[in-house]
């Protein structure tokens, strides 16, 4: 059933860790994870292995029971390889012919409420983030960031947020594969909605047959969301949306990545287009969402 080998970037059991191609080592298709290495494997008959996260199989394991079900890759339990465990779920990428791929991060906030706690109560500055950042901008670390040589998470991942588009508009691209096999993911200042939208093209090569795809598929989604018990009972961070088409004009969007998606406690529910504030546990996938079908809905012609 699966006669395409992968390769899989990932560096930790639980997180945001999702599929994003690399360039092709032909004949075999390569693909990788967005910034990650080494926990996914290809299974057998479809499946992915998504190297064992207890938050992740029980977000799963709710949505096997939820309306979101067929918006999400189908979870088929833990099975081990060389001692480790995993999640094996469908591999979305066999339903399509050399697909092109992408991956969008959905919400306002990319950590967790508790991420923020614990880095008040335990603050622990990270040198790997402060290279990252001044890679990207060396005009960012505060004058103590850049004598310490190092930045805490929260604050790299809020400054991610507010240079991509993910505070302005709820999601961000983080990276896609064309079909021709051209890698893109560059995008950690794409954040106005024309900078969106030019990569969004770039993306679908101008199709708009692939657009009206995607918006049809996106617009059933919001639906669903909005009546799912699992996500009105759950912050949803750090969660991508993985679009994939192919030559044949086939188009698909799935919910993927829920390793730091949380249970809210019994009293909370969200709406998911409430501003955050610390506390309230606000994610912004919904508003996102609204912006991402606004985003794609310009692109096609007015009928
Ligand atoms: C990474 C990105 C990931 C995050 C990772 C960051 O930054 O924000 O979402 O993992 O943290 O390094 P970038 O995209 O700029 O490379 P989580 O979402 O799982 O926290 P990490 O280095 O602690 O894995």
């Amino acid at each position: 059933m699966f006669n395409e080998n992968f390769t899989w970037k990932n560096h930790k059991s639980c997180g945001t860790t999702s599929l994003l191609p690399m360039t092709p080592k032909k004949p075999q298709q390569w693909l990788q994870v967005v910034g990650h290495a080494g926990s996914f494997h290809v299974g057998d008959y479809g499946t992915l292995l998504k190297r064992f996260c207890e938050g992740e199989q029980q977000c799963y394991l709710r949505l096997m029971e939820d309306t979101l079900k067929p918006f999400v890759p189908a979870y088929h339990g833990i099975v081990q390889r060389d001692e480790q465990d995993y999640n094996m779920m469908d591999n979305l990428l066999t339903h399509f012919n050399t697909p092109a791929v992408m991956d969008c991060k959905m919400g306002s906030r990319t950590y967790l409420e508790r991420e923020l706690l614990l880095a008040k109560e335990r603050p622990q500055p990270r040198n790997d983030m402060y290279e990252k950042m001044v890679a990207v901008d060396p005009e960012a670390p505060t004058v103590q960031e850049r004598t310490q040589q190092a930045v805490l998470k929260t604050r790299y991942m809020q400054w991610r947020e507010t240079l991509s588009s993910t505070t302005s508009l709820g999601f961000r691209i983080e990276g896609f594969r064309k079909s021709n096999e051209e890698c893109h993911t560059n995008f950690k200042r794409t954040k106005s909605r024309d900078q969106v939208m030019a990569a969004f093209n770039n993306f679908v090569e101008s199709n708009t047959h692939i657009v009206w795809g995607y918006l049809r598929r996106l617009k059933e989604l919001r639906q669903v969301l909005e009546e799912s018990v699992f996500f009105r009972t759950h912050e949803v961070v750090g969660s991508s949306l993985l679009f994939l088409h192919d030559w044949k004009g086939r188009t698909g969007v799935w919910m993927i990545d829920f390793g730091k998606t949380a249970a809210l406690p019994a009293h909370l529910s969200l709406d998911h287009r409430t501003p955050w504030v610390e506390g309230n546990r606000e994610d912004g996938y919904l508003w996102g969402l609204d912006n991402l079908i606004d985003i794609l809905s310009n692109m096609l012609p007015l009928t």
